[in-house]
């Protein structure tokens, strides 16, 4: 057996959405649960319970209280499966050939457009239980129910890589669990839900938590965060921005766990933004960033690429400068992203160089030898337009 349900606490150090409710998803391995109706495995397994009047969805005036109906969620995963219990308490069972006015389950994936999957347990007799998608059976899903004195339970297995909305490496399933109740007039009348809840993968948040305490910040500091594929198999990264820093945790990772690094700039208010882009066209996301960097009484602004090179090793393989600066008076090049027309990937061009207080004599500084330096107004006009194109590690400019 494996230890479930052990990471509630670090799960509750991110702060939720507002009116959101986090169901703890622990990991567990293949074969541990046997889909069988028992919930012997399921013992220890944190739960989350709905059984209060303002989960009531649908049907307030026939609730009568939480025997009649509410229900407990709980939640495991495999590096394959979904792992779902249901727990209801209902006083009466209605299972009809018919489907439409019957006890069942609805579970809804994903934000905004969600997609329903409905769960309609079977009464252990004649009816056999069943799971759809609108009116299409599931594919891929294994159920089984039990029927018990004061209601009924389902538990359900979900292949991972089915659930729509969700990528492997995602800090959270959004999943809103809901309860449709029938009694004994066959019709639904009551239904009871979690709300846009989200079932919250342990590993993936303990990953986080981890980072972030290696990183002594809090969750406060984070200044941008984004579930993205950056590096090694197709699964999800959560790449975060916080001070000066940009920190990178998944299971893709060379080192596995967590990798940061200091972006050059010497204060956090120096960074002006952190972006990821497909700049190569090779579906990985490279990390752009525009930042100011002080010294000799003056300023530049660079922009910069990052990313993780074919041999996974974190580069970085352009920058260019796009502002140089004294005081008051700027040389700004203008910078823009433009999706490739041919193919996948996006040029980074630069132009419409334009100066303010410095002209060709009083402009002294050298050019820029560690990075693409400035492209200045008073330069010869066919190079007062630089287009930059990626490919793999590489990039030419055309
Ligand atoms: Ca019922
Ligand atoms: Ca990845
Ligand atoms: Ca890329």
């Amino acid at each position: 057996m494996v230890a479930l349900g052990l990471l509630t606490a670090t799960v509750l150090g991110f702060p939720l959405s507002a009116g959101a409710m986090d169901i703890p998803c622990g990991p567990a391995e293949d074969g541990v649960f046997f889909l069988d109706g028992l919930f012997t495995e399921w013992k220890g397994v944190t739960a989350v319970e709905v059984a209060t009047p303002q989960h009531i969805m649908q049907g307030r005036k026939s609730w009568n209280n939480a025997k009649d109906l509410s229900f407990r969620v709980m939640c495991n995963y495999s590096k394959r499966h979904l792992y779902l219990a249901v727990e209801v308490k209902d006083e009466y069972f209605v299972r009809t050939n018919k489907r439409k006015g019957d006890d069942h389950l609805r579970l809804s994936f994903g934000r905004g457009k969600a997609r329903t999957l409905r769960v309609f347990p079977g009464d252990l007799k004649k009816i056999r239980g069943g799971a759809y998608w609108g009116r299409h059976k599931a594919k891929g899903i294994k159920m089984a129910e039990a029927m018990r004195r004061d209601g009924w339970a389902v538990e359900l297995r979900l292949p991972m890589n089915r659930i729509p909305g969700y990528r492997v490496g995602q800090e959270a399933i959004h999943l809103n669990v809901a309860v449709a109740d029938a009694d004994w007039r066959a019709k639904v009348e009551t239904v009871m839900a979690t709300g846009r809840s989200r079932l919250v993968v342990a590993q993936v948040a303990a990953d986080l938590s981890a980072f972030l305490k290696a990183m002594k910040a809090s969750p406060k500091d984070i200044r941008m965060r984004k579930a993205a594929d950056v590096v090694g198999g197709r699964r999800v990264e959560q790449v975060m921005w916080l001070r000066r820093a940009i920190g990178i945790v998944g299971e893709d990772l060379p080192s596995g766990g967590y990798f940061t690094f200091n972006l050059p700039a010497a204060r956090a208010a120096d960074i002006r933004w952190v972006r990821l882009m497909d700049l190569n066209g090779d579906r990985k996301q490279e990390i752009v960033t525009r930042y100011v960097q002080r010294g000799g009484g003056g300023r530049r602004e660079v922009v910069a690429v990052y990313r993780f090179d074919d041999g996974n090793r974190f580069v970085r393989p352009f920058a260019h400068e796009v502002l140089k600066g004294q005081g008051s008076r700027t040389i700004v090049n203008r910078i823009t992203f433009k999706k490739r027309r041919r193919g996948r990937g996006i040029e980074i061009i630069i132009d419409e160089p334009k100066a303010h207080g410095f002209d060709a004599q009083s402009y002294k500084e050298t050019s820029a030898e560690d990075i693409h330096g400035i492209v200045l107004p008073w330069a010869e006009k066919e190079k007062q337009k630089r287009v930059f194109r990626f490919s793999g590690d590489e990039y030419e400019e055309r």
